[in-house]
């Protein structure tokens, strides 16, 4: 799924975007005086030298441009021959080399903090590479708002992309955890892996990251694709790994078959709650009295963690829902955003508004973006509805997502009943990304998803304390 010019830049990437850009390209450059040139050029007839020099330079710098970029490509694809197998389950080394050389302090845009303290106490500090519109970087920073979880953001030049240029994975998101300096591919494997150790805290982060290591292959065209195979599982660290030994839970990997999960918490100080609030809640806010700061954030001292406790039919559900965003929800929203020329154009506008363009853009490659992009995307919506079988009409399809989700939820508020489960907070993020669009308001309007989204908004939106842009150095 690739947004904006998170596509019209992927130009040199997507052989099909490549295309269509430098077609435009060459129609938008091919003026009256340069035809005429050329065919002047063909016929022997030529205008005075001084124009005949010039059309020589837009040439000369348009064969210039074009050769740099491919050796560009070229370079980059070729980067990690020789390191790589065809097939290699084990990147971890790669990883650690690729870490080495990211520039640190990263080159933060946005600091993001919360006034109230988070749900749970989360030590570590991250930084979160992301381009604001992308809806799979939407997923994350809902999940990260929701737990009130600080962050950095790296806002990604999505022409340049000279932010992730150390990362041998290519797209956004990515998480980096600062301490430990571990790289986090992936939304679902960056959300399960959060949210696992919310669960569960361990000592180091990277006992519970190192349960999720990619398998990488290599295409027929040498494009290296990450697949994390237990992205959707949230994981139990080693016991011995554990930074509360008290607390023993049994989570759904381990414990698929058994449906009502052995539970116990060992409370370190009595506590007025309710032995059942405290074992199914998911934490409330703890701005009250008696805080102590740990790590990241504050939380009240002495208070017995919740359980986080879900039966198996509940992660069951949980887990069928978060596949269902990344594998059908999501492919509806670029066919729909982009839908007719004046919409994709529309889109284009709101994504330079939302992603603060004017501050990361010159006015001259903004227009290029918003104008060739609305055009190339308007192409690629055709490609993509296609590929994912949508409706004709597709906001069919994006009203048949939005109602299969609203069934799903049904009486409850959230899908996880009281409070919203993983997979709230994952359908929430991907609308966000589309906020801006007449797609979002078409779904508000014809299907019943409203009152559900503003239920979320509630919970993940209005806790921001500090969201300043901070010079970068
Ligand atoms: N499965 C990934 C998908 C991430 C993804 O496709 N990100 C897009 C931006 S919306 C990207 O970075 N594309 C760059 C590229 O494909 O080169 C996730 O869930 O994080």
């Amino acid at each position: 799924m690739s947004f904006l010019l998170i596509s019209a830049s992927r130009t040199l990437q997507s052989s099909f975007v490549r295309q269509s850009f430098l077609l435009q390209t060459s129609r938008l450059l091919s003026t009256p005086q340069l035809r005429h040139a050329q065919t002047q050029q063909t016929t022997g007839d030529y205008p005075t030298s001084n124009s005949r020099r010039r059309y020589r330079y837009y040439l000369l710098s348009i064969a210039a441009g074009i050769a740099i970029g491919a050796a560009y490509t070229l370079r980059q694809s070729r980067k990690y021959e020789g390191l790589m197998p065809e097939y290699m389950s084990n990147v971890e080394p790669l990883e650690r080399k690729a870490m080495e050389a990211r520039p640190v302090p990263p080159p933060v845009t946005k600091h993001i903090t919360f006034d109230e303290p988070p749900r749970e106490n989360f030590p570590f500090k991250l930084t979160l590479y992301q381009y604001v519109t992308c809806p799979f970087c939407c997923k994350v920073r809902a999940f990260l708002n929701y737990n009130r979880i600080p962050y950095d953001i790296v806002e990604v030049n999505s022409v340049m992309r000279s932010e992730t240029k150390w990362s041998l994975y290519k797209k956004v998101p990515i998480l980096v955890v600062e301490n430990e300096e571990i790289q986090l591919n992936d939304s679902s494997m960056i959300i399960s892996a959060i949210d696992s150790y919310l669960r569960m805290p361990t000592k180091r982060f990277q006992n519970i990251s190192k349960l999720y290591q990619a398998v990488i292959e290599r295409d027929e065209k040498g494009k290296l694709s990450f697949n994390y195979p237990n992205k959707y599982f949230l994981v139990e660290p080693l016991v011995d790994d554990r930074l509360d030994p008290t607390r023993q839970v049994q989570t759904e990997k381990t414990k698929n078959d058994v449906s009502d999960i052995q539970t116990t918490i060992v409370a370190e100080n009595s506590s007025s709650e309710s032995f059942f609030s405290r074992f199914f809640g998911r934490g409330k806010a703890k701005n009250e009295q008696g805080l102590t700061t740990v790590g990241a954030g504050s939380v009240r001292k002495n208070e017995p963690k919740p359980s986080h406790h879900k039966s198996s039919e509940q992660y069951r559900l949980e887990r069928k829902w978060r596949e269902w965003v990344d594998t059908k929800f999501v492919h509806t929203l670029s066919p729909n955003i982009y839908c007719t020329l004046r919409q994709s154009l529309n889109t284009f506008r709101w994504f330079s508004q939302a992603g603060d363009w004017e501050q990361i853009f010159p006015w001259y490659q903004r227009w290029i973006i918003v104008y060739v992009g609305a055009i190339v995307m308007r192409g690629v919506a055709g490609k993509l509805r296609k590929k994912y079988n949508l409706n004709d009409d597709v906001r069919v399809s994006l009203y048949e997502c939005g109602n299969e989700w609203v069934k799903a939820v049904g009486n409850n508020s959230f899908l996880g009943g009281s409070q919203p489960n993983l997979a709230d907070l994952n359908v929430y993020g991907i609308l966000t990304a589309i906020q801006g669009t007449e797609a979002f308001q078409d779904l508000m309007n014809h299907t019943k998803i409203q009152p559900w989204f503003e239920r979320m908004k509630h919970l993940v939106e209005p806790h921001f304390a500090d969201n300043r842009i901070r010079v970068t150095t």
